[in-house]
């Protein structure tokens, strides 16, 4: 049904259009997320825009990052958006209401949750590109490299201090918002127990407005509750003790564990190299493990799929979506739960499906119950997932699946639209166009 334009753009001229889409998203301050549906700056967004970014100009990559550090809280918690003038988003500055929160920056709006921390994953990689760019380019990245890093310690250290409650250790969140994976039906079962007071202002959603067709964003009902949990924060005046320990919603997230585990790796080598204090690197070493062990053990006995975790309701949530690979990402689990997990990902139940145009993980199985190929985090595939997965094969040494990833995300990408999520049968575009991420990962691939 879906119309994808039928052209297929070759690499150099794909790599061309991604690098204008970024210029184009740049408002002079921030490259916004998307030009009509995300005019702000979101957090693990900007970390994937620095690495495009870096592609064309380090300088600017660097002061991507650098724009997204400024808005740190003072208790170490990156913001999961950076609010421009922009009114054309919600729920935007004023519905956040964080400028009273204690910890929260002053001269900068944003909002008051989190999102995945992918950024030491991002500085590493823009190191690494600059080191083969210019000396001066070299020069600049390594003096970026010493400043952030004791700010990435300190946003990996909020993590732990603050999001780390109950035994499962796992890294708690407290929005679906915070996973990146907004709706995914991961968080049905802990959205269920979540009931939108009485006292919830009224509001008018905006993004079915820039959406052509509402039904590839979340629900109503769906936004009610997101809306709703922001109520509950605000009400607490953004105070992290109270909110994780009162909020409606308190879910132990496997796929931020394990990209947190994974990062704690990234800046322990970082840190290594650029001197930074023993004791800091040690404490690193023990989050990264502690991490690890969390979502090895967070596996299913028999589907050896990882799980996250209602805390609330304390039971484990069963829903199997990409969420599950998770011990791909950061290693830990035993041998023959990764063999199982490898062969699942290749398997007609995922990456193998005979009607994938690109052979890449979607959100969820097409063959489960419930997977919608058009709706966002319901089954679309993403290519910044693919990315993020691609990137983790490489670093353990799994050049062939690497190269699958990477293969297969410019298969999906090639008609140029760099959209934010795509159909999986017929590769139609979905949700916004000349999404930044999705150019971003592009041209990583590309170069
Ligand atoms: C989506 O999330 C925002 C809320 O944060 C939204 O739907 O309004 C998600 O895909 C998220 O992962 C992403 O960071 C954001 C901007 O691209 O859009």
């Amino acid at each position: 049904s879906g119309d994808r334009p039928p052209v297929r753009y070759s690499e150099p001229t794909l790599a061309a259009r991604a690098a204008r889409v970024l210029r184009d998203n740049d408002t002079g301050a921030v490259i916004t997320a998307a030009p009509k549906l995300y005019p702000h700056m979101w957090s693990w967004d900007a970390a994937f825009i620095s690495i495009g970014l870096a592609r064309l100009d380090v300088r600017r990559a660097i002061t991507e990052l650098e724009t997204l550090f400024r808005a740190q809280w003072r208790n170490g918690m990156v913001p999961h958006i950076v609010f421009t003038e922009a009114d054309a988003y919600f729920p935007g500055p004023d519905r956040w209401g964080t400028e009273n929160a204690q910890d929260g920056p002053s001269n900068v709006r944003t909002s008051g949750i989190c999102q995945p921390p992918v950024h030491a994953i991002a500085v590493q990689r823009v190191l690494e590109i600059a080191r083969r760019s210019s000396p001066n380019e070299r020069a600049d990245a390594e003096r970026f490299v010493r400043g952030i890093w004791p700010k990435l310690y300190a946003w990996h250290r909020w993590l732990v201090e603050y999001r780390t409650p109950g035994s499962a250790g796992l890294v708690a969140i407290v929005h679906g918002w915070e996973s990146g994976m907004d709706n995914s039906p991961r968080w049905d079962v802990p959205y269920d127990a979540v009931h939108p007071g009485a006292g919830l202002p009224p509001y008018v959603r905006k993004d079915v407005r820039v959406v052509g067709d509402p039904s590839e964003r979340p629900t109503d009902r769906e936004y009610d509750r997101y809306l709703w949990l922001i109520e509950e924060m605000r009400r607490a005046g953004y105070d992290q003790r109270t909110i994780v320990e009162n909020s409606s919603f308190l879910v132990g997230d496997v796929f931020i564990t394990a990209l947190f585990a994974v990062s704690c790796d990234v800046l322990v080598e970082l840190g290594k190299e650029f001197g930074q204090s023993g004791e800091q690197l040690r404490d690193l070493a023990e989050w990264a493990a502690n991490a690890r062990q969390a979502v090895a053990g967070s596996c299913h006995s028999v589907s050896g799929m990882a799980r996250d975790r209602d805390l609330r309701a304390s039971r484990w949530l069963d829903t199997q979506t990409i969420a599950g690979f998770s011990p791909l990402l950061c290693g830990g689990a035993p041998d023959d739960v990764q063999l199982q997990l490898l062969s699942l990902l290749d398997s007609d139940r995922w990456c193998g499906h005979p009607d994938l145009l690109a052979p890449v993980p979607p959100s969820v199985s097409p063959m489960r119950p419930g997977f919608n190929p058009r709706q966002y985090w319901r089954g679309p595939q993403w290519p910044v997932v693919v990315w993020l997965f691609g990137w983790a094969f490489e670093r353990r040494g799994w050049h062939e699946r690497a190269r699958r990833m990477r293969d297969g995300g410019i298969r999906l990408t090639d008609d140029g639209s760099f959209g934010e999520y795509y159909q999986p049968f017929t590769g139609e575009p979905l949700g916004s166009t000349e999404q930044s991420w999705t150019a971003a990962v592009v041209l990583d691939w590309l170069c």
